[in-house]
């Protein structure tokens, strides 16, 4: 099959930070001589004292030690709003879009300057200061990028938990990280529909006994809520009793910034912490290349602030940059399928970053309801969260580019702070389905099982050689797991759990998790939090749960479940089990496919065989593999003769 290739065009070669010729010989300098390139560009943010030093890390076995511009100190919130005030204190900031089209606001950076030191002072009255951990459990209204930057104002660390997790889910993370303090607000509005924020905040908090002394609760929707006297405050009443000044804390570069929970493997998810300097370096410099962002763009990233994405993309990579972000607080398909397409009208949005399942499921209603739309500001398009498949790649180039812009596919994860491959507009000649090339400094390997390095073209796991300034510090509390977790598989070296092609261009294609990490619509999750989720029901004795082939989701969820002694499998017990885990974990932990098994593949030491379940779960049972180890063969009859329905 001939490879599609598509040439940079000619107006992007022209406006472009940088070339082909230029990306070549930054690149080669960045990992030449990564302190005196980041040296260089670790400038880009105002420090209060510049660092001398500027990389000190370690891969080492047992040692593993991140640590840049270890000397120097600075604010986030200092250099994403007061560094602009001279020159942006009347340019919008966030554009916020409602979920209802007919509500939507403009924050100037003055105004995000007020706003921010008020939230801040709400917060600082409530005892919060320097290294105290806060949840932040919102909707996408302005207010969440507030209260991110008023902790980041006081050196505060937040954790910001989706909006779709359940109490429980809420709950172990508030408990994870100890915070005295959670964000709220009354209900979120998606689609129409009204999300219980505060009464799934109170179910948490209930569940964790009197822990959180304060909830701060922003109102959106004016829906009832239960306010506990003593604890919780109305931030609108709380804001009128504090003035809009509150001084930026000096903050060392390797103090914690925020805490954003991520599924793994095994257990329960971790806490991916993120610090100060070489994050913010890394999450502006990633922004301005990759979007190629210039003074006057609209920029338009449709994550949830509730996943890394929304950290680094809508918040602080964009405000750094002093650039004008959107948020958007509803769905693709509300009020109408042209939805995006009418945001993108609405705003003179010029650059837009969303995942490829969004793209799939607009693919799904034809072309139409793209084409009545203008779309004419769009310059540039960008996809994350997972393998775009080429054919979801060509109708989005096509279709809602017209074919004149860019897309660029950026790979990356939560524990990388920012964009690690990427094409950029100006320099890189397009191939669907891949991410392409490194980023500055970034340094990709290949490597086979045995963890040998493969050079030239070659198919393998994707580990990174040495770090780079937005890299996580550890997993909060537990810089043991941390190692344990990316630095063990493959000794010194970062392994991202994801497999790679590298192709004759060195091009680099993501083939997807290699681990027991499932990516359903771009939401990442261990299969684990889901099997432990299922088992706590009464009627499950076992279960496991494996990724397949979705066409809209990329990955469904198919759980094979066994039930306890007694127990009659039924489609009305289907129903129970798939809501049971949407309020253990969030409805997008619901399973897809649920098969009643009576018996489980298991080695003869008890443990299961996910790859036969994988391979039957993908249809794919002709080939099963050696199945010699197991301990009762007969199961497999059994499952693949009852397997679930695709369709
Ligand atoms: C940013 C984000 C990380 C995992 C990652 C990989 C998958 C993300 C991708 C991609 C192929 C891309 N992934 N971007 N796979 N192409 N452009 O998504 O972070 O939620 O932590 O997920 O997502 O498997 O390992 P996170």
């Amino acid at each position: 099959m001939e490879e599609k290739v598509y040439e940079v065009p000619a107006d992007w070669a022209k406006r472009a930070y940088v070339d082909d010729t230029k990306y070549r010989a930054m690149y080669e300098a960045s990992v030449r001589d990564p302190e005196a390139f980041w040296g260089e560009h670790g400038k880009r943010i105002h420090w209060f004292h510049p660092y001398h030093r500027v990389k000190n890390t370690s891969f080492a076995q047992g040692k593993v030690s991140i640590r840049w511009f270890e000397d120097g100190t600075t604010n986030v919130a200092y250099n994403c709003i007061d560094r602009h005030l001279p020159a942006r204190a009347k340019q919008t900031a966030i554009i916020w879009e409602g979920d209802d089209p007919a509500e939507s606001r403009h924050v100037t950076y003055q105004e995000l300057h007020d706003e921010v030191c008020r939230f801040a002072n709400v917060l600082r009255n409530r005892g919060v200061g320097k290294g105290d951990t806060v949840t932040i459990y919102m909707p996408m209204i302005p207010e969440t990028a507030f209260a991110m930057l008023a902790c980041a104002r006081l050196g505060a660390i937040h954790s910001v938990v989706f909006g779709g997790f359940s109490p429980d889910s809420l709950a172990s993370r508030i408990a994870d990280c100890r915070s005295k303090v959670v964000i709220t607000a009354d209900e979120g509005l998606r689609g129409g529909r009204k999300v219980p924020l505060k009464a799934n905040t109170d179910a948490a908090l209930e569940r964790l006994g009197n822990t959180v002394e304060h909830v701060v609760v922003v109102r959106r929707t004016g829906g009832a809520v239960n306010m506990e006297p003593g604890r919780d405050v109305w931030y609108h009443e709380a804001a009128k009793m504090v003035t809009s000044e509150c001084p930026a804390v000096e903050m060392n570069a390797e103090d914690p910034l925020f805490i954003l929970y991520t599924s793994g493997s095994t257990g329960q998810p971790k806490g991916v912490l993120h610090t100060t300097g070489g994050y913010l370096v890394y999450a502006a410099m990633t922004h301005q290349y990759v979007f190629d962002y210039h003074d006057g763009d609209i920029y338009w990233c449709t994550a949830d602030v509730g996943w890394v994405t929304g950290h680094s993309y809508i918040v602080y990579g964009p405000l750094a940059n002093g650039a004008t972000t959107l948020m958007f607080e509803g769905i693709p398909t509300y009020p109408s399928i042209s939805r995006f397409w009418d945001v993108v009208d609405k705003h003179k949005v010029n650059v837009f970053y969303t995942a490829p399942t969004a793209i799939r499921s607009l693919m799904q209603a034809g072309e139409e309801p793209v084409t009545r739309t203008s779309r004419a500001s769009l310059r540039l398009l960008g996809t994350v969260g997972e393998p775009i498949n080429p054919e979801a790649w060509e109708w989005y180039h096509r279709v809602v580019g017209e074919g004149r812009c860019p897309i660029v596919d950026t790979w990356w994860q939560t524990e990388t702070g920012g964009i690690l491959i990427t094409p950029l507009p100006g320099a890189t000649r397009l191939k669907p389905g891949s991410a392409t090339r490194p980023f500055f400094g970034v340094k990709p390997e290949i490597v086979d099982a045995e963890g040998k390095v493969l050079e030239g073209p070659a198919e393998g796991n994707l580990v990174i050689a040495d770090s780079w300034p937005g890299q996580m510090r550890t997993v909060y509390g537990d810089h043991k797991r941390f190692m344990d977790t990316y630095f063990s598989t493959y000794p010194d070296k970062y392994f991202t759990g994801d497999g790679c092609r590298r192709d004759a261009d060195g091009y680099y294609w993501i083939t997807g998790r290699v681990d027991d990490v499932i990516n359903v619509s771009g939401h990442r999750m261990g299969t684990a939090e889901v099997e432990s989720a299922l088992v706590a029901h009464p009627k499950v004795s076992e279960a496991a749960v494996v990724g397949y082939p979705h066409d809209i989701k990329g990955q469904g969820i198919y759980a094979y479940v066994t039930l306890m002694a007694g127990e009659q499998p039924s489609e009305d017990l289907r129903k129970e089990l798939v809501a049971w885990v949407r309020k253990e974990i969030g409805p997008i932990a619901s399973p897809d496919l649920i098969q009643f098994a009576p018996g489980l593949p298991k080695t003869r030491s008890g443990k299961i065989m996910r790859r036969i379940l994988r391979k039957i779960a993908e249809d794919e049972f002709g080939n099963l593999g050696d199945t010699s180890t197991l301990a009762d063969p007969a199961v497999v009859d059994d499952l693949i003769h009852n397997r679930q329905n695709k369709r």
